[in-house]
Protein backbone atom coordinates (compact mmCIF):
# COMPACT_ATOMS: atom_id res chain seq x y z
CA UNK A 1 0.00 0.00 0.00
CA UNK A 2 1.35 3.25 -0.85
CA UNK A 3 1.06 6.34 0.89
CA UNK A 4 0.85 9.57 -0.10
CA UNK A 5 3.91 11.99 1.35
CA UNK A 6 3.67 15.78 1.47
CA UNK A 7 7.58 16.66 1.68
CA UNK A 8 7.75 20.51 2.55
CA UNK A 9 11.09 22.36 2.65
CA UNK A 10 12.08 25.86 2.15
CA UNK A 11 12.02 27.32 -1.47
CA UNK A 12 11.66 31.15 -1.53
CA UNK A 13 13.21 31.00 2.18
CA UNK A 14 16.07 29.92 0.51
CA UNK A 15 17.76 26.48 -1.06
CA UNK A 16 20.83 26.08 0.78
CA UNK A 17 19.56 22.17 2.17
CA UNK A 18 17.96 21.55 -1.58
CA UNK A 19 20.12 18.66 -2.11
CA UNK A 20 19.52 17.26 1.04
CA UNK A 21 15.48 17.66 0.68
CA UNK A 22 16.21 15.62 -2.63
CA UNK A 23 17.90 12.81 -0.71
CA UNK A 24 15.09 12.82 1.75
CA UNK A 25 12.51 12.34 -1.01
CA UNK A 26 14.01 9.90 -2.91
CA UNK A 27 14.92 7.77 0.13
CA UNK A 28 10.90 8.15 0.95
CA UNK A 29 10.04 6.96 -2.66
CA UNK A 30 11.20 3.99 -2.12
CA UNK A 31 8.15 2.63 -0.50
CA UNK A 32 5.74 5.74 -0.61
CA UNK A 33 4.22 7.95 -3.47
CA UNK A 34 5.73 11.94 -2.83
CA UNK A 35 3.22 14.73 -4.09
CA UNK A 36 5.50 17.14 -4.12
CA UNK A 37 8.91 16.12 -5.77
CA UNK A 38 9.41 19.61 -7.23
CA UNK A 39 10.95 20.75 -3.82
CA UNK A 40 14.02 18.78 -4.26
CA UNK A 41 14.69 19.85 -7.90
CA UNK A 42 17.61 22.09 -7.88
CA UNK A 43 16.28 23.79 -10.69
CA UNK A 44 12.79 24.36 -8.87
CA UNK A 45 13.11 28.64 -8.53
CA UNK A 46 13.59 28.83 -12.21
CA UNK A 47 10.99 26.64 -12.92
CA UNK A 48 8.52 28.70 -11.26
CA UNK A 49 7.93 31.47 -13.84
CA UNK A 50 5.27 28.84 -15.43
CA UNK A 51 2.64 29.20 -12.26
CA UNK A 52 1.14 32.01 -10.56
CA UNK A 53 1.75 32.27 -7.38
CA UNK A 54 -1.95 31.60 -7.13
CA UNK A 55 -1.72 28.12 -8.91
CA UNK A 56 1.36 27.12 -6.48
CA UNK A 57 -1.18 28.03 -3.59
CA UNK A 58 -4.31 25.90 -4.71
CA UNK A 59 -2.15 23.12 -5.71
CA UNK A 60 -0.98 22.67 -2.54
CA UNK A 61 -3.36 23.16 -0.64
CA UNK A 62 -5.54 20.15 -2.77
CA UNK A 63 -2.37 17.89 -2.28
CA UNK A 64 -2.08 18.74 1.89
CA UNK A 65 -5.44 17.77 1.78
CA UNK A 66 -5.36 14.40 0.11
CA UNK A 67 -2.12 13.90 1.66
CA UNK A 68 -1.50 11.31 4.58
CA UNK A 69 1.34 12.57 6.13
CA UNK A 70 2.95 15.73 5.82
CA UNK A 71 7.14 15.75 6.70
CA UNK A 72 8.88 18.75 6.74
CA UNK A 73 12.53 19.64 7.13
CA UNK A 74 12.56 23.19 9.11
CA UNK A 75 16.53 23.78 9.16
CA UNK A 76 15.87 26.62 6.54
CA UNK A 77 13.45 28.62 8.15
CA UNK A 78 10.26 29.40 5.26
CA UNK A 79 7.06 31.14 5.74
CA UNK A 80 5.78 28.84 3.24
CA UNK A 81 6.59 25.46 5.25
CA UNK A 82 4.91 27.24 8.63
CA UNK A 83 1.93 27.76 6.80
CA UNK A 84 2.11 24.41 5.45
CA UNK A 85 2.41 23.07 8.53
CA UNK A 86 -0.75 25.19 10.51
CA UNK A 87 -2.96 24.04 7.23
CA UNK A 88 -2.18 20.47 7.73
CA UNK A 89 -2.55 20.43 11.39
CA UNK A 90 -5.82 22.25 10.91
CA UNK A 91 -6.95 19.44 8.62
CA UNK A 92 -5.61 16.67 10.96
CA UNK A 93 -3.01 15.03 9.03
CA UNK A 94 -0.17 14.14 10.97
CA UNK A 95 2.97 16.40 10.81
CA UNK A 96 6.61 15.48 11.22
CA UNK A 97 9.34 18.19 11.61
CA UNK A 98 13.10 17.16 11.22
CA UNK A 99 15.25 19.99 12.01
CA UNK A 100 19.35 20.23 11.83
CA UNK A 101 19.52 21.07 16.10
CA UNK A 102 23.45 22.11 15.61
CA UNK A 103 22.34 24.99 12.81
CA UNK A 104 19.38 26.12 13.74
CA UNK A 105 16.77 27.14 16.76
CA UNK A 106 13.18 26.06 15.73
CA UNK A 107 10.44 28.22 16.22
CA UNK A 108 8.46 28.22 19.48
CA UNK A 109 5.03 28.45 17.32
CA UNK A 110 6.56 24.77 16.36
CA UNK A 111 8.63 23.17 18.97
CA UNK A 112 5.69 24.84 21.49
CA UNK A 113 2.67 23.08 19.55
CA UNK A 114 1.81 19.31 20.81
CA UNK A 115 0.17 18.87 17.77
CA UNK A 116 3.84 18.44 15.82
CA UNK A 117 6.15 15.47 16.19
CA UNK A 118 9.31 16.94 16.08
CA UNK A 119 12.62 14.96 15.71
CA UNK A 120 15.95 17.14 16.32
CA UNK A 121 19.14 15.49 14.21
CA UNK A 122 22.92 16.28 13.88
CA UNK A 123 23.74 14.00 11.10
CA UNK A 124 22.63 12.87 8.01
CA UNK A 125 22.91 9.50 9.01
CA UNK A 126 20.20 10.30 11.75
CA UNK A 127 17.65 11.63 8.88
CA UNK A 128 17.19 8.14 7.59
CA UNK A 129 16.59 6.49 10.33
CA UNK A 130 14.14 8.72 11.83
CA UNK A 131 12.09 8.57 7.57
CA UNK A 132 12.55 5.12 8.41
CA UNK A 133 11.00 5.14 12.11
CA UNK A 134 7.97 7.85 10.77
CA UNK A 135 7.51 5.29 7.81
CA UNK A 136 7.27 2.36 10.02
CA UNK A 137 4.94 3.79 12.69
CA UNK A 138 2.02 5.31 10.39
C1 LIG B 1 6.71 25.18 -10.23
C2 LIG B 1 7.42 24.08 -10.62
C3 LIG B 1 8.33 23.87 -9.68
O1 LIG B 1 8.19 24.87 -8.70
C4 LIG B 1 7.21 25.64 -9.06
C5 LIG B 1 6.72 26.78 -8.34
N1 LIG B 1 6.98 26.91 -6.91
C6 LIG B 1 6.36 26.15 -6.00
N2 LIG B 1 5.73 25.04 -6.42
C7 LIG B 1 5.16 24.23 -5.51
N3 LIG B 1 5.17 24.43 -4.18
C8 LIG B 1 5.77 25.54 -3.74
C9 LIG B 1 6.37 26.47 -4.61
N4 LIG B 1 6.85 27.49 -3.88
C10 LIG B 1 6.58 27.18 -2.57
N5 LIG B 1 5.93 26.00 -2.49
C11 LIG B 1 5.52 25.29 -1.26
O2 LIG B 1 5.82 26.09 -0.17
C12 LIG B 1 6.27 23.97 -1.11
O3 LIG B 1 5.36 22.93 -0.81
C13 LIG B 1 7.26 24.19 0.04
O4 LIG B 1 7.12 23.20 1.06
C14 LIG B 1 6.92 25.58 0.60
C15 LIG B 1 8.10 26.52 0.53
O5 LIG B 1 7.70 27.82 0.86
P1 LIG B 1 8.67 29.11 0.62
O6 LIG B 1 7.99 30.21 1.39
O7 LIG B 1 10.02 28.74 1.20
O8 LIG B 1 8.73 29.35 -0.84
Amino acid sequence: MSRKVYFAGSIRGGRSDADLYRRMIEYIQKTDIVLTEHVGNPAVIASEKGQTDCQIYDQDTSWLRESDILIAECTTPSLGVGYELAYAEKHGIPCHILYNSNRTSLSAMLSGDPYFIIHPYTTEEEVFEILTDIMRSF
